[in-house]
């Protein structure tokens, strides 16, 4: 079996950041926000997070906030959005830098995304999707103001989107999807709700996600692909049911989509790799433990010494 190119994918993380003007660059530039939060939690779990220019982060990150609403946008001047703040929220809480934070305003934006029936809109467009409710309940955990919103309403509303199969959707009714399961069984592992959740009934769904070629897919009768050796395998750690699935098998099937000439991984063997599946394979590997790799938390998504920083010391 190969082994994990290290120091090429820290490279590969280097060079996309510096190739502003590429195309890649040009199609992802609305979603800067989760490209940064991607890129700099991958190279801190390759333990190489001090090679970025840190101040310059931030004072690209501060510009991406807007100071009307107190959300964070995906890039400097657009609107702001649910998705972006939990990234912003990510990148201080990685580079421990909460001081440059206005944390009343960022609680009561999330906060007042809240809705009657417990849900929560992306953005005051009103979008509903429990992608959301995980943004919401990780950012207002992290901030310590949880005790801003209903939190009994909603873990209600999440558990009205949890299906027959165990799974769960992004609204009422939608079928079950990895990366929404993520989302309801990350938001309810972090409001300590988890035991709502039938483990046999979900570990079972998430579990025949594995392909005859050891990746896992999203949903049945779909290809494997890399990113849900995250969505998948975080939500099997979270209830306890990772022993269910062939860890060797996946290691192998991540390790084949490296591009080992210059770095990064893609979703398939032999597809051109970026920066989304190069964070999602690195840390999938991070979650089974392999050697080397900072060990990430399936819940918070952020190294765990990063966690354990921000709930186990004052600040
Ligand atoms: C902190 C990791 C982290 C995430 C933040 C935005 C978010 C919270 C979660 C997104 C969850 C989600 C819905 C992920 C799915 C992404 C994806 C690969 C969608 C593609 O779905 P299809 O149906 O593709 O187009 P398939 O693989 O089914 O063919
Ligand atoms: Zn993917």
């Amino acid at each position: 079996m190969g082994e994990l190119k290290v120091d090429k994918h820290v490279q590969y993380i280097l060079s996309v950041e510096k190739k502003k003007d590429s195309f890649e660059a040009l199609v992802m530039e609305h979603l800067r926000m989760n490209g940064a939060y991607w890129g700099l939690t991958t190279l801190d779990l390759l333990q190489n997070v001090a090679s970025v220019d840190q101040e310059e982060v931030i004072s690209w990150l501060m510009s991406c906030w807007d100071r009307e609403s107190g959300g964070f946008a995906g890039t400097i001047g657009l609107d702001p959005h649910l998705l972006y703040t939990l990234s912003a929220v990510q990148i201080l809480a990685l580079l421990n830098r909460f001081d440059v934070l206005d944390i009343e305003m960022i609680s009561e934006y999330v906060a007042g995304l809240q809705n009657e029936d417990g849900s929560f809109s992306g953005d005051m467009w009103g979008e509903i999707d429990t992608r959301f409710s995980y943004c919401a309940i990780f950012c207002l955990s992290i901030l310590h103001c949880l005790d801003k919103i209903n939190v009994g309403k909603a873990v209600n509303y999440i558990l009205s989107c949890k299906n027959l199969d165990g799974g769960f959707g992004a609204t009422p009714g939608g079928e079950s999807h990895a990366g929404q399961i993520f989302c309801c069984v990350g938001a309810l592992s972090i409001t300590g709700s988890l035991h709502h959740v039938d483990r046999d009934l979900l570990g079972w769904w998430l579990c025949e996600r594995q392909c005859p070629d050891g990746g896992l897919n999203g949903r049945p009768e779909k290809l494997a692909d890399v990113c849900y050796s995250w969505w998948v395998l975080s939500s099997l750690i979270m209830i306890d049911r990772v022993h269910w699935i062939d860890k060797s098998k996946l290691t192998e099937y991540i390790l084949n989509c490296q591009d080992s000439e210059n770095g990064g991984i893609s979703d398939r063997p032999d597809n051109a790799v970026d920066v989304f599946h190069t964070y999602f394979g690195v840390a999938g590997l991070s979650l089974m433990e392999y050697p080397g790799l900072k060990p990430i938390d399936p819940a918070y998504a952020l190294p765990i010494d990063v966690v354990n920083r921000i709930f186990f010391s004052k600040f």
